[in-house]
């Protein structure tokens, strides 16, 4: 079997490159296993000086997290599925911790899993083949991977609308709201990987020199009906003020976010609320960890992995709307997250 996490040291550089090109380089578990060892590996060695994150041929960047293989682990044993995550958080804490600086070259799908091990990179590259979305709550859960930490620090009231809708956004809006640092063609990647690997000291220039004029971001213009209609942190008042304007795009909004898991919403924007109120990353992920744990174990989850990735038959049958304080709570010390 090939490996799914392709590991070379080029030059000064470390290139942890995602190899599951069936599955559009979704992350499992021995990815997630791997990529943690190997950057354990570089972080100690000095002749490491910087990471590159990259996928193999073919289409990418990172579709997400395994969730398939996750939902069918329930099935068994619930602690199968809680593993992932928390070793998959794991990773995404040390990314963010990481000493040396990382670049993430999302040329491609860059979803859910793929925003966990870009974002805490330093450098972050969007291309005319960037697909960025957090599209979790279509499938009952909520923008997790440090993702209240990363949407909640966007402008005005962006956080929510991607959280809720799903909404896909392209090269160009990354780098328009500066989720990615630099847009550069998807032709001129090989040339900026070969070249950072040679002068790492010079990454910011050489992405820089590299850099091309960003086309227009069409999620720009939506951005006024964005912080008028997201304003609230309940959904009941979102999708009101949605289905208020006379306006089609609205329209389409607030059809897009009567599809997701109500519960997954509501948690999602609540959870924008707590973010900013975390002191460090490592707390981000205690809660955000906190929070998965309960939401694996509410029938949205393994229902809208079944609608949609199993079955696809696009039909998920959602629970009304729980109370979500207690899905809030800390866990137990002995069930809680810890860093490596
Ligand atoms: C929400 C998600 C995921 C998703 C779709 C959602 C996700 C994920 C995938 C995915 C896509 C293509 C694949 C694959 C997985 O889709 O996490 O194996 O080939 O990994 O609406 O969270």
């Amino acid at each position: 079997m090939t490996d799914t996490i392709v590991s070379p040291r080029v030059g000064a550089a470390g290139c942890l490159r995602l190899n599951r090109p069936k599955a559009l380089h979704s992350l499992d578990l021995a990815m997630v296993r791997r990529m943690t060892q190997v950057l354990l590996a570089w972080r100690d060695d000095p002749e490491v000086r910087i990471v590159l994150i990259d996928h193999a041929e073919g289409r990418g960047f990172c579709a997400g997290g395994d969730v398939v293989t996750i939902a069918r682990a329930l099935e068994g044993h619930e602690q199968a599925a809680r593993a992932f995550f928390f070793e998959e958080y794991r990773l995404n804490h040390l990314m963010y911790t990481f000493p040396k600086p990382g670049v993430a070259f999302m040329d491609g799908v860059t979803m859910g899993g793929g925003v966990g091990i870009a974002c805490p990179c330093r450098y972050r590259v969007a291309t005319e083949r960037t697909v960025f979305a957090m599209p979790e709550t279509a499938i009952g859960i909520f923008p997790d991977v440090g993702g209240g930490r990363y949407l909640s620090r966007l402008r005005g009231r962006v956080a929510q609308y991607l959280a809720l809708t799903s909404a896909r956004l392209s090269g160009a809006d990354c780098k328009a709201l500066r989720l990615a640092t630099h847009y550069l063609p998807s032709d001129a990647l090989d040339e900026a990987k070969a070249r950072i690997a040679a002068d790492p000291f010079r990454v910011e220039a050489i992405l820089d020199e590299l850099s091309v004029a960003v086309p227009e971001a069409p999620v720009m213009a939506r951005l006024p009906l964005i912080d008028r209609c997201f304003a609230s942190d309940d959904l009941g008042t979102i999708l009101a003020c949605l289905d208020a304007e006379d306006d089609g795009w609205a329209a389409e909004t607030a059809a897009a976010i009567r599809a997701k898991s109500p519960t997954a919403c509501a948690v999602s924007l609540r959870m924008l609320v707590e973010s900013p109120k975390q002191p460090h990353f490592v707390d981000e992920m205690r809660m955000e960890y906190a929070l998965m744990v309960r939401m694996i174990a509410f029938p949205d989850f393994a229902e809208g992995v079944r609608a949609l990735l199993i079955d696809k038959t696009g039909d998920p049958a959602w629970q009304p709307l729980a109370d979500t304080d207690s899905f809030f709570e800390p866990l137990a010390p002995i069930d809680a997250w810890s860093p490596l």
